[in-house]
């Protein structure tokens, strides 16, 4: 060793690998502190909460980096096969709680805090939300990495890192207002910047081709180019060294492009022309529903796209010379249509830019793609003007042009000159407005599609995309939703999750969520029954509490919490929640003293963010604190009924209120949620469901039984004829009554809630709100009757969270690994 200088490098460095931090308290309060005094410059002796939660940011980020480290380290060496989760939206919420419960340092962090004189509880708080998503389809991406570290899977994401996540909501004179979610300026503790791990994206120009040897080549000149930075967000497993990648891409001008545009003498305007590069990654767009076509949009999704292709490639190139088992390698999951211009991306990169020929290339595509839809109706699927495209990426339209060429030929060999069918199958939809449908072309170039619950993946086969379920029916897979026990159940609701453990003697649970139907047997049992009452009412008492200091509305803990929070939309029909507590309100006000003593009281909770431009969304808001402010200030209603709108509504909010609640509404016209994934978190919970026949529902209740759900409404194959027949329907005289009512001025702004009485005007009444109205007002009949029965509802309770194992992520993610990306866990063994 003496004099070999490289030897003796390398065992300096194992060396100082063995003096990795340790997790002791002492260790751990000594990092706090370094991290006090050397990362945020503050003084040891004098640091607020907000700095606490910095210093111990950082010092779990520091141990982070060496599980990361070891991790990428570990699936280099083995050149695993990795699966690359492409998403527009990752929803993380906080990490410090995750992070430090995923690595088993929580007991060690709170006393280390404690005796600095700190809570955790109070610094865990101070973290911002970190709100890069919309709702189900982001959070799903963020439960899919939890999971994927947990087991031990060789994973990472990719996304864009947002300056502006989704916007905060405040109210204004019961009126929605959006406040930027600038969540930088406070810095985040927990990304890397890796400033080195850069890739030029190229946007506008022209393509020149030419004949080289005999094959046509084809050149673009890009107009403008951008740089694309990764920031990294280690993401720990639960009990497990593994500690996967979030990449997230930020837009910066680039370094090197059109430096002679500096020679025009305006140097300052060129500058500033450069930076506007910046404003790609810059915002979130908030509506998850409907795309808008815009130009920005479709920039912000082949920028991270495509710098995470050349990511990919690079990372494979390092191992491998030619591209022959690249699909052995890399799986690519596109979440949603969303990432879909990474298909005629990754056939240019092979094609343009490493020289393979296009029907190699065209292999290759064709085995690392798959892709998961969320939509129930083909509307809502993307598509892309070809005018658009032509202009900002016009090589990426010659190459679909062709994919769908040749798909064609390839169709017309099985089905003929059937041209109705091809024009539907067809990837370019014709008209007026040429436009490429991105779910056929992702559709095309997957081998995987896959619906998010049983129902949907139907409806996805027979209706949305039936033409090419016709031709390709192999494609067409289910992989119901899911989501992390970890979060969802083990740290938003601690006292639940002690008693798990102790009632089913294991903490494994945590990882193996089946586990749970071991309750089953005790459901009855007083003792457990006991227990578990005392538990949720300390959660209730928690939401109780933040509820008066939001609202100034007090509420008791001896009333039934009954939530619906969820985006708004029209489909989800808070509506029909709204116009039955209207109902409720004016029951109660008509009743005899005696017969209010039988009312059950609650307390009925609504939240969630309309898009900033759906005008009927935001009247629904409107209304629910209209009417809130009503029934609230009423008399005779007392504490029997009150209606609490919850601001904001965030993860963390929902961390707070899912183990709080009694019963949810998930009461979407039936068919109209894809899965839905809020009901499986107030499922494990132990909240009862009220629900439709829509998405994950159906699951639900066949795992946990019938009697321990409360279903009502049309069922999803009576949808289509109910929405013909509308016109002639008679909704019951009580639907008119309390439409009349807000008509005519109960709830006043009367002119403003005119428009949103018209939309359940019979022939209008899309989402079918008075065919389920009866059938809803007897369902919530039912809730009662079994609340006030505390031993049955108690059981009720207990199943749901014994029934609740099949909607563990870690189930959902198993079967993605298995039946569609072809990865099999693997950790290092020592
Ligand atoms: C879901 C979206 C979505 N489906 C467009 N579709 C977006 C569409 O920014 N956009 O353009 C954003 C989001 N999100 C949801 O996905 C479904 O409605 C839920 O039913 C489902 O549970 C969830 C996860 O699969
Ligand atoms: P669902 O639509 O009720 O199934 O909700 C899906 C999940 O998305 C919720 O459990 C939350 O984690 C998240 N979510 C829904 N709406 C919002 C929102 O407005 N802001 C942030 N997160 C949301």
């Amino acid at each position: 060793l003496v004099g070999n200088p490289e030897l003796q490098r390398r065992r300096r460095l194992m060396w100082l690998m063995d003096q990795y931090l340790k997790n002791d308290v002492l260790s751990i309060q000594k990092s706090i502190v370094d991290h006090v005094e050397y990362t945020i410059a503050r003084s040891r002796f004098k640091f607020d909460d907000f700095e606490a939660y910095k210093a111990t940011a950082n010092s779990v980020r520091d141990r982070l980096i060496e599980s990361w480290n070891d991790n990428q380290q570990f699936h280099r060496d083995m050149d695993s096969k990795r699966v690359y989760y492409l998403s527009m939206e990752f929803l993380m919420g906080r990490s410090l709680l995750n992070s430090i419960f995923n690595l088993g340092i929580k007991e060690q962090y709170a006393q280390a805090l404690s005796e600095l004189g700190y809570n955790l509880e109070v610094v865990v708080e101070q973290e911002r939300d970190a709100a890069l998503g919309n709702g189900g389809l982001g959070r799903l991406a963020a439960c899919f990495l939890d999971s994927l570290a947990t087991m031990n899977y060789s994973a990472w994401g990719y996304g864009i890192r947002y300056q502006y996540g989704l916007f905060r909501q405040t109210l204004q004179d019961g009126f929605q207002h959006e406040q930027p979610d600038y969540w930088l300026n406070v810095g985040n503790p927990w990304e890397i910047e890796r400033v080195h791990v850069t890739y030029p994206i190229s946007f506008y120009g022209k393509v020149e081709e030419k004949w080289v040897e005999g094959t046509k080549t084809f050149t673009w000149t890009p107009d403008e180019m951008v740089e694309a930075v990764a920031y990294d967000n280690p993401i720990p497993g639960y009990n497990t060294g593994n500690t996967i990648n979030l990449r997230l891409w930020a837009a910066k001008p680039s370094g090197e492009f059109d430096l002679q545009s500096f020679n025009t003498g305006d140097y300052v305007n060129a500058i500033l022309s450069k930076q506007r590069a910046e404003t790609i990654s810059n915002v979130l767009y908030p509506d998850d529903r409907t795309y808008q076509g815009k130009e920005l949009r479709l920039k912000q999704q082949y920028f991270f796209v495509s710098a995470s292709l050349q990511d990919i490639m690079r990372r494979f190139k390092d191992h491998h010379s030619t591209f022959d088992n690249f699909a052995d390698k890399v799986a690519v999951q596109l979440n949603d249509t969303h990432p879909t211009i990474g298909v005629p991306e990754l056939m240019r990169l092979l094609v343009d830019v490493e020289g393979l020929q296009w029907a190699k290339a065209w292999d290759i595509t064709t085995k690392v793609f798959s892709i998961t839809i969320h939509s129930v109706v083909a509307e809502t699927l993307e598509k892309w003007s070809v005018e658009l495209l032509q202009t900002l990426l016009p090589r990426h339209l010659q190459i679909i042009f062709k994919i769908n060429a040749m798909f064609l030929e390839e169709v017309k060999n099985k089905i003929g000159n059937d041209y109705d069918h091809l024009a539907r199958l067809s990837i370019i939809e014709e008209g007026e407005k040429k436009s490429v449908k991105m779910g056929s072309l992702a559709l095309v170039a997957s081998h995987t599609v896959n619906g998010v619950s049983k129902l949907h993946s139907e409806l996805l086969k027979e209706r949305v995309f039936k033409d090419f379920y016709d031709i390709f029916p192999h494609k067409f897979q289910n992989k119901t939703n899911g989501v992390t026990q970890r979060r969802w159940l083990a740290f938003c609701n601690p006292g639940l999750r002690d008693m798990l453990t102790k009632w089913l003697g294991t903490e494994a649970w945590i990882t193996n969520l089946d586990l749970l139907t071991g309750l089953r047997q005790y459901a009855s049992d007083p003792i457990l029954q006991k227990e578990w009452n005392l538990v949720r009412r300390h959660n209730k008492a928690r939401l109780a509490t933040y509820i008066e200091a939001i609202s100034g509305v007090k509420v008791s803990i001896d009333a039934m919490f009954d939530v619906q929070v969820k985006r708004i939309h029209q489909y989800k029909r808070q509506l029909l929640n709204v116009l039955s507590i209207i109902h409720r309100a004016d029951c109660i006000k008509n009743m005899s003293p005696a017969e209010k003593t039988k009312v059950v009281p609650r307390v009925c909770i609504i939240g969630g963010k309309a898009a900033p431009g759906y005008e009927i969304a935001k009247k629904i808001i409107k209304l629910v604190t209209t009417v809130g402010e009503k029934i609230n200030n009423d008399k005779d209603i007392g504490n029997l009924l009150k209606v609490v709108f919850v601001p904001d509504y965030n993860v963390s909010l929902a961390e707070l209120i899912i183990p709080a609640s009694d019963l949810s509404q998930h009461i979407s016209t039936a068919g109209n949620e894809a899965s839905g994934t809020s009901n499986m978190k107030f499922t494990m919970n132990g909240c009862l469901l009220l629900a439709t026949l829509s998405g994950s529902n159906i699951e639900i209740q066949k795992e946990i039984g019938d009697e321990n759900i409360f279903v009502f409404g049309a069922k999803p194959e009576e949808v289509d004829r109910l929405r013909a027949e509308r016109r002639q329907f008679q909704p019951p005289q009580e639907f008119h009554r309390i439409i009349g009512m807000i008509r005519n001025g109960k709830f006043g702004d009367t002119e403003y809630f005119q428009e949103l009485c018209q939309t359940v005007d019979g022939g209008n009444d899309f989402y079918l709100l008075g065919n389920d109205f009866s059938s809803y007002l007897e369902a919530q009949a039912a809730v009662d009757e079994a609340y006030v029965d505390r031993e049955r509802w108690t059981r009720m309770s207990i199943m749901s969270t014994a029934g609740s194992g099949n909607f563990s992520i870690d189930r959902t993610t198993c079967e993605y690994a298995e039946n569609i990306w072809g990865i099999k866990p693997c950790q290092p063994t020592s």
